[in-house]
C-alpha cells in the first residue's frame, strides 16, 4: 500500500500535490507551520516539525510512508539533511523535486555571495535604499547595518522589526514583474537582496531590476546532501512507478 510523503512548501511541491490527488496516490502534504495560514492542499496536510531526523524516521515508519519527496525550497537545507537521514534509517526511498538555480542574463547587474551573512557583509557601505526579498527568518541578521532604508516584504504581518529603518509589504507570491517593477520604483529601490532560489515564484523581482537597471545582491544556496534529484511532476510519477508505485490507469 502506497503512502507518500511530501515536504512542500513550494511552487513545485504545489503542483505535485495536485497531480498526486489527480491520480489517487495516496499522500500527506507536510508544512514546517511558518506562515499563519498556509494554502490548502488537495490532500491530507500536517503541519509542523518532526521533532529531527531520528523523529522523522520514527514518523515514516509510524505512518507506514514507502516514499518521501521532498520538496522543499532549496534554503530549507535542514529538512533536506534531516530527510536523507531520517529515509535511510527507515529503508524508504527518497527523491528530491528541485529547481534549477537562477543565472544572471545579458543586462543583470548581479553581485554573488555565499550566504545570508555575506549578504549583511556587503551592505557595509553608505545608506542606500535596499529591497531586502528574502522574508522574515533572517532579519535580525540585517540589523547589523541600519544605515539602510529597507523595503521588507513579508508573508505575514510582523509583530517587531529589528530594522530602524524599513517599509514592509505584506504579500505571498508568486510575483509578477509589472507589480514588482512598480513597488521598486515607488520605493525608489537602489539594490535588491536576494536569496538564489530559482523556479517562477520569486523571479519577478530580478526581472524588474534587470528592466531598471537596479544591481543584486544575491545570495548562493546552501549545500545540500547528495540524494536522487528530480525536476518536473512527471519525472516524480515515474520514479514513482519504478519503485513499484500502480499510478492510476
Ligand atoms: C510556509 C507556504 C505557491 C508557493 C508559494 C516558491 C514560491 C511564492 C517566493 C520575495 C521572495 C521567500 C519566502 C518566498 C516565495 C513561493 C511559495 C515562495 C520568498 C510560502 C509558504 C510558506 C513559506 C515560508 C516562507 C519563509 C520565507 C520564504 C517568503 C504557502 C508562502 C522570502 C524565500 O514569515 C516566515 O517565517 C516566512 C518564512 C520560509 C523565507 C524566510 O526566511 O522568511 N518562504 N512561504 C511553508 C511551511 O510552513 O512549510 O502558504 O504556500 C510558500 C512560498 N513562498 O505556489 O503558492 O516556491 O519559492 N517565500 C525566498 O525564495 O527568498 C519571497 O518576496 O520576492
Ligand atoms: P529548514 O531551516 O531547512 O528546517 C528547519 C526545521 O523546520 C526542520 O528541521 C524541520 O523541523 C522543520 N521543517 C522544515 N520544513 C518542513 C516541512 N516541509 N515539514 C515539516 N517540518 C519542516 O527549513 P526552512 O528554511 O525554515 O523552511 C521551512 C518551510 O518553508 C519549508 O516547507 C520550505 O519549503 C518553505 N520555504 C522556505 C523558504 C526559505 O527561504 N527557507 C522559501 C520558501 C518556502 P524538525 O527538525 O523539528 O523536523
Amino acid at each position: 500500500m502506497t503512502h507518500l510523503l511530501i515536504l512542500g512548501g513550494t511552487t513545485e511541491a504545489n503542483a505535485l500535490a495536485k497531480t498526486v490527488a489527480e491520480q489517487g496516490i495516496s499522500a500527506t502534504y507536510s508544512y514546517a507551520g511558518r506562515v499563519d495560514k498556509p494554502r490548502p492542499q488537495p490532500l491530507p496536510v500536517r503541519v509542523g516539525g518532526f521533532g529531527g531526523a531520528e523523529a522523522l524516521a520514527r514518523f515514516l515508519r509510524d505512518h507506514a510512508v514507502t516514499h518521501v519527496v521532498d520538496a522543499t525550497h532549496p534554503f530549507a537545507a535542514q529538512m533536506s539533511r534531516n530527510a536523507v537521514a531520517a529515509s535511510r534509517e527507515a529503508g524508504v526511498p527518497l527523491a528530491a523535486l528541485t529547481r534549477p538555480q537562477w543565472e544572471a542574463q545579458q543586462g543583470d547587474h548581479w553581485q554573488h555571495v555565499a550566504d545570508v551573512e555575506g549578504a549583511v557583509a556587503a551592505l557595509s557601505g553608505p545608506a542606500q535604499r535596499v529591497f531586502l526579498a528574502v522574508g522574515r527568518m533572517h532579519l535580525e541578521d540585517f540589523a547589523a547595518q541600519p544605515q539602510h532604508h529597507y523595503l521588507l516584504r513579508l508573508v505575514d504581518e510582523p509583530d517587531a522589526l529589528p530594522l530602524p529603518n524599513c517599509d514592509v509589504v505584506v504579500a505571498r507570491g508568486p510575483f509578477t514583474e509589472a507589480d514588482d517593477r512598480a513597488l521598486m520604483q515607488r520605493h525608489g529601490t537602489e539594490l535588491v537582496v536576494s536569496k538564489n532560489a530559482g523556479g517562477t515564484g520569486a523571479r519577478a523581482k530580478l526581472d524588474a531590476a534587470r528592466a531598471l537597471g537596479v544591481p543584486v545582491l544575491m545570495i548562493d544556496r546552501p549545500a545540500l546532501p547528495q540524494r536522487t534529484e528530480l525536476s518536473n511532476v512527471a519525472q516524480v510519477l515515474d520514479w514513482l512507478a519504478h519503485s513499484g508505485v500502480n499510478l492510476g490507469v
